[in-house]
């Protein structure tokens, strides 16, 4: 070539190898880049928030670049993709867990270093992203960072709700709820695709028409609405693979209502199509069931048809037919929030694309699969029959229409056994009719997941008994896990630079089975002494930020005892608390000269109640009446403090469980699906003292009962002591405690009056009164255990070298392999 010719080669090259580079200099250019023209600030002055968002927007620079050639080299490969619907992802920040998963953690620091700042400081900048509730809502985002990491070929799907879950503000101890608008200070990690939008239909009616001679429905909606993309890019660690979590905005249709432009009605016009906005404007805060309500009706149809126009529009991109579909896709419906995606495929393909029923029904039957959450049979979700035939009439047909296709081959499968029929009936009949979600799930899904051992029996044996004699083979579990890279290296770097010392290679990270490895060294002087310290620098910074929030001083040296999660009657928070005034009971009482045998205690309790779910509420303000009470008590000084976390999300948990000796988990048990907590702390080292429910029982398993606290009524009891009726024999200590709580000890004597009723005279549904005993058994075995620091330092040890089982990549191979039939599609570098 010329040399004119060479030189534009060059240029070119150069243009087109415009990758970004990632060291200090080159990241510290970016980031003034980015407080000039996109903070639109001097690069000679700005604050913590604004190098928040300039770096956030550096590193979102570099997340493009992966995300894009990871959906060219999907786009060109075609494999068969996983869509992972769910109306709820929990995923917190997002600054410090891409730099990880970049790899560029140190770089950044260092670039922000030179200009003034500190990293840790400016990543506190950052709000949590809390579009969902709890463990399900979190399990999502664990798993969307395994799915990137393992170079699984998914997108996922759910709603951009612009509030999130509620914020908790205590007043005098009681809750409160304030609106979670986290989009007011914008958001570096989303897209928005303003081309990349569906128009989603509600209400009209189903007319019958004559096409090309065939007889067909045409469902003539009454309402439009517009649902826009934003891209959430999601890296993996360790890989060039960054995937996409897509999330629906829902924004008025662009179509004019003809009507209302003749008659000159503008203002209304404008106005009404606005309303359409609702639609993903909240989430529902309650994690409890289904209430039947429009919104959430509406919510749920909107993320489901926007999210399949866009899985079929990229399948017809690579096929002229739908032959291929079960091949190249699989739908996972994260529990049944999502399943009116059923009715919709066969929808589509029967009105749309004119496949026939038969040839839809097969189709629909191959791609989906369904995980339930709950163990209660009042979890599962029902639809009014009214309610889902004003706003979707033509899905109601197809249900009625599977449904009863569905009887009539159980009928020649059972007989006329009127029961059991009723009982598997998608539709439930009485004075309320009724579609029961997790039925139509169990029809259409090829597989249903538990997301235990345990829960998977109980759905067997149980809940789905009637399903699972019919179709045995559907039926399957997938042990919750959390990812390691979050739970460990992002919130806990200094364990995690131990780790990796002891194991002398940092491959845990992304194969947590490695942490076995720690295990022969966990009776190691050394290791034993390093352990200590890191664990005690957390719990200072722990105890620092329960000062500042609370005013509460607290020592470091005592043992920092967690329960953090939603309140909830079977998670038994009231259990803890009556432990708690127990022990305060037993300081007061005690001789002084004793008390220096107390072993010191912080307890701490942390989670949100859903607004209308007021014995919840009651029991957040007896932990503050209780807590108000030991913390001014001179007698009890530094032997016990009780303190609330207000706010508990992903950022507090970030905080809380790196600094945390010993946590609890004491649902009843039969109760708690799965818990995913739990596998947070054991991964931080911190003991359990926990029932034998849901993934607890596997845990037990992998550490042995030696190596943790186990206490109260097995599964296979807690049926037989509900049969029997009210305990006759709770201990004389609960009958004292919950009488404190009722006479007033604590004040707002009427106010708790409702809450020991659940617990007296016949009530006490979740059998406090019955595990009280062996409960107060675990704690002093837990004090005892705790005085022993070797051996209490030992077992912290076995405890992260256990929980390479609880990883979530390893659920994500089970899903991948057993449910989803999918393979690595690595984005080559
Ligand atoms: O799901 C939880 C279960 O209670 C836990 O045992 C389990 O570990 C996790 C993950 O599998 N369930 C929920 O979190 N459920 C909800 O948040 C929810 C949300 C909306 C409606 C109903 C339930």
């Amino acid at each position: 070539k010329s040399g004119e010719g060479r030189a534009k080669a060059e240029r070119m090259f150069g243009l087109m190898d415009g990758f970004l580079k990632n060291d200090p200099v080159s990241l510290q250019k970016d980031i003034l880049d980015h407080v000039e023209y996109t903070v639109a600030r001097s690069r000679f002055n700005f604050d913590d928030f604004e190098a928040y968002q300039a770096l956030s927007h550096s590193v979102r620079d570099r997340l493009i670049e992966r995300w894009h050639d990871t959906q060219q080299y999907f786009k060109r490969k075609d494999p068969k993709r996983l869509y992972f619907l769910s109306l709820e992802f929990l995923m917190g920040r997002s600054l410090s867990n891409s730099v990880i998963n970049l790899g560029i953690r140190d770089q950044c620091a260092d670039a922000l270093n030179q200009l003034g700042f500190e990293f840790e400081v400016v990543a506190e900048q950052e709000g949590d992203a809390a579009l969902g509730n709890g463990g399900l809502a979190r399990l999502s985002a664990c798993q969307m960072d395994s799915l990137a990491t393992l170079d699984f070929p998914a997108i996922g799907y759910g709603l951009r709700y612009q509030y999130g879950l509620f914020r908790q503000v205590i007043l005098d101890g009681f809750q409160h709820e304030q609106p979670d608008y986290w989009l007011n200070f914008g958001n570096p990690w989303e897209i928005e695709r303003v081309h990349v939008s569906y128009a989603v239909k509600f209400y009209g009616t189903v007319e019958e028409e004559f096409l090309n001679g065939e007889k067909c429905k045409v469902w003539v909606p009454g309402e439009m609405v517009e649902a826009v993309a934003y891209d959430n890019p999601i890296p993996g660690y360790g890989t060039r693979n960054t995937i996409n979590l897509r999330l629906w905005a829902a924004k008025p249709s662009g179509q004019y209502d003809m009507e209302s432009y003749n008659t000159g009605d503008y203002i209304n016009e404008v106005i009404n199509r606005q309303r359409a906005e609702t639609i993903s404007t909240v989430l529902y805060p309650d994690d409890r069931s289904y209430q039947g309500k429009e919104l959430r009706l509406k919510q749920q149809y909107f993320f489901v048809s926007a999210s399949l126009q866009d899985i079929i529009r990229r399948f017809k991109e690579a096929h002229n037919n739908f032959d291929d579909f079960p091949e190249k896709v699989a739908l996972q419906l994260n529990d049944t929030h999502p399943s009116l995606a059923i009715a919709e495929v066969m929808r589509v393909l029967v009105d749309e694309e004119r496949l026939g029923w038969n040839r839809a029904w097969d189709i629909v039957c191959t791609i989906f699969s369904f995980t339930t959450h709950t163990v209660l049979p009042e979890g599962l979700e029902k639809i009014p029959v009214d309610l889902l035939g004003s706003l979707l009439p033509r899905h109601l047909q197809i249900i009625y229409e599977i449904n009863s296709i569905f009887m009539d081959e159980l009928k020649k499968r059972i007989g006329l056994d009127y029961n059991r029929l009723s009982r598997m009936s998608i539709v439930e009949e009485g004075a309320i009719k009724n579609i029961r979600m997790a039925n139509l799930s169990l029809v259409c899904c090829h597989t249903v997941n538990g997301v235990s051992r345990v829960h998977s029996e109980l759905l067997k044996t149980r809940v789905f008994k009637d399903f699972y004699e019919l179709w045995p083979q559907k039926f399957q579990y997938k042990t919750n896990g959390v990812t390691q890279r979050r739970w460990i290296v992002v919130s806990n770097p200094s364990l995690c630079a131990l780790i990796s010392k002891w194991l002398g290679t940092e491959a845990w990270i992304r194969d947590a089975d490695l942490l076995t490895g720690l295990r022969e060294y966990a009776a190691d002087a050394i290791l034993q002494q390093e352990w200590k310290m890191v664990r005690k620098v957390n719990k200072m910074r722990l105890a620092e930020y329960i000062e500042a929030m609370s005013g509460v001083k607290v020592s470091a040296d005592a043992m920092f005892d967690v329960q953090i999660k939603r309140i909830h009657e079977y998670k038994r928070q009231l259990l803890n608390l009556l432990g708690i005034i127990h022990r305060y009971d037993c300081i007061k009482n005690m001789e002084k000269s004793n008390r220096r045998k107390v072993v010191p205690r912080v307890c701490i309790i942390g989670g949100k109640a859903a607004p209308g779910y007021e014995i919840a509420k009651k029991i957040i303000k007896l932990c503050h009446a209780v807590a108000e009470k030991i913390n001014n008590d001179s007698d009890v000084g530094d032997l016990l403090k009780l303190v609330f976390f207000p706010d508990y999300n992903v950022s507090v948990a970030e905080l809380v469980i790196p600094g945390s000796d010993l946590s609890q988990h004491i649902s009843t048990a039969g109760h708690e699906a799965s818990g995913t907590g739990s596998m947070k702390l054991l991964m931080n080292g911190c003991l359990l003292l926990a029932t034998a429910d849901g993934s607890t029982v596997e845990i037990i398993e992998e550490i042995g009962e030696d190596n943790m606290f186990l206490f109260g009524a097995k599964l296979h009891e807690v049926s037989a002591l509900r049969d029997k009726g009210p305990a006759t024999k709770v201990p004389l200590q609960f009958a004292r405690v919950v009488r404190m709580v009722r006479e007033g000890y604590f004040g707002f004597k009427d106010y708790f009056k409702s809450l020991c009723d659940t617990l007296e005279g016949g009530g006490d549904f979740y059998l406090l009164g019955n595990d009280f005993g062996s409960y107060l058994e675990a704690q002093a075995a837990a004090d005892k255990a705790f005085v022993d620091e070797e051996k209490w330092t030992q077992m912290s040890i076995l405890c992260t070298a256990s929980s390479g089982r609880f990883s979530s990549d390893r659920t994500i191979e089970e899903y991948a392999e057993k449910t989803w039939g999918i393979e690595p599609c690595k984005c080559p570098f």
